[in-house]
């Protein structure tokens, strides 16, 4: 594979790649980086380059697609209910499904993963119920933090604040001299952020076992790659803080799985940390509070909707013979059903009592906010709700 000062004769340039019907929006590397090379197993039609497969079980490989086929299945009756009232602010992974399934999957329950806004089919694979999910995006106190026994963060939306902390575990680790490690991911749009520098820093000078993936999915709400970085190849922040670097086509499952694994390995080895910078696409809304039609061209999203995850990987699975028509309905349609018990489950549980959000940030509530807390419930009681 890939990586800083490495020349692996069987990956290709980010032009080769990306470079046909690549969207205005993504310039990709206008400045030589020779060196960052893009990996890709499957290419957009399905095909396997036989060099660089990676010899993957039956059963992984089918339980890494119904993984991603769950992931979208959420993500559709997700927006549904928004739509109907009976959800919050969603945020959409619609075309991202393998950039994300394939980071956890050579995680075990020891490591940890530090997730954004936009892991929920990562967080379905660490153990997180449906339900429980549903919870935290209703806006619910009791849905943020993770399920007993699993190692994750709970999201932040303050874009990258999360990395730093990750880092942290990271360092933790190593004090603790386990061989265990952290996947943090964090967006375009989030690489900005000055504590995403920081970390990366303290994560090279002090070897910390980490993984960072940052997800180039084309936009950050309504900014353009090309506005967030005047050198296009986000991978490149890894060589500043002398951290090796790949950039991987992150609509391929298996390049984002094969990828990870090796960076994973390289952090439980005691050789520090990776960073992998995933070429994606958002294909939906930013959040069910966007409209991405005022500010992005349509064509340009069909392009990626050539570059579908699922579709490639459902063809490359049709072709060894472990999918056909018939069982990619059946896969749909269980995941399906999984969504709507965990969507029922949700439904019969007591909301949440609507004044604990003014409950959490002080430990004695000030006078101020003593007051809006009867403001809120005198006007919920004008609305004839009585707590
Ligand atoms: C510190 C901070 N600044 C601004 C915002 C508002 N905001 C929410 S999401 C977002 C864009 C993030 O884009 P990116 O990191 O590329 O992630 P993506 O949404 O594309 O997955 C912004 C600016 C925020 N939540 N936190
Ligand atoms: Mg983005």
């Amino acid at each position: 594979m890939a990586a800083q000062n490495q020349n692996d004769k069987k990956t290709t340039s980010s032009e080769e790649v990306f470079s046909k019907n690549t969207p205005s929006s993504m310039n990709t590397s206008p400045i030589d980086l020779g060196q960052i090379e893009v990996l890709q197993i499957l290419n957009e039609h399905g095909e396997v380059d036989k060099g660089l497969e990676p010899d993957l079980s039956n059963e992984v490989l089918l339980d890494t697609y119904r993984a991603m086929v769950l992931g979208r299945a959420f993500d559709s009756r997700m927006m549904t209910m928004q739509r109907q009232g009976r959800m919050g602010t969603f945020a959409p992974n619609f075309g991202q499904e393998a950039c994300i399934i394939g980071q956890v999957t050579s995680l075990t329950k020891n490591d940890w993963f530090a997730p954004s806004y936009r892991s929920f089919g990562a967080q379905i694979m660490r153990g997180w119920p449906l339900e429980h999910l549903m919870r935290l995006w209703a806006g619910f106190h009791d849905g943020f933090p993770p399920p007993k026994n699993v190692n994750d963060l709970p999201f932040s939306i303050v874009i990258g604040s999360h990395v730093l902390p990750a880092v942290g575990i990271g360092m933790g680790m190593n004090y603790k001299k386990k061989k265990d490690c952290v996947v943090v991911n964090y967006g375009d749009g989030a690489s900005s952020q000055g504590a995403v520098s920081e970390a990366l820093n303290f994560a090279a000078v002090y070897k910390a076992p980490v993984v960072f993936i940052c997800e180039n999915n084309g936009w950050a709400i309504s900014t353009p790659t090309k506005k967030q970085r005047a050198n296009q190849t986000f991978a490149a922040h890894g060589i500043a803080h002398g951290i090796p670097c790949i950039r991987v086509d992150g609509n391929d499952i298996l390049a984002m799985m094969c990828a990870t694994k090796e960076a994973t390995d390289r952090a439980r080895n005691g050789d520090g940390p990776t960073l992998i910078e995933a070429i994606t696409y958002r294909m939906s809304l930013h959040t069910t509070a966007d409209d991405p039609t005022v500010y992005r061209d349509e064509d340009e999203v069909k392009v990626w909707e050539a570059r579908c995850p699922i579709k490639r990987f459902e063809t490359f699975l049709t072709n060894k013979g472990l999918l056909d028509d018939d069982a990619i309905k059946e896969t749909l349609e269980s995941c399906e059903e999984e969504v709507i018990a965990a969507r029922d489950k949700f439904y019969a549980m007591d909301p949440a009592d609507p004044t604990e959000i003014f409950d959490h940030l002080y430990e004695s509530v000030p006078k101020e906010l003593q007051a809006q807390r009867e403001e809120y419930l005198r006007r919920l009681r004008e609305k004839g709700i009585d707590l």
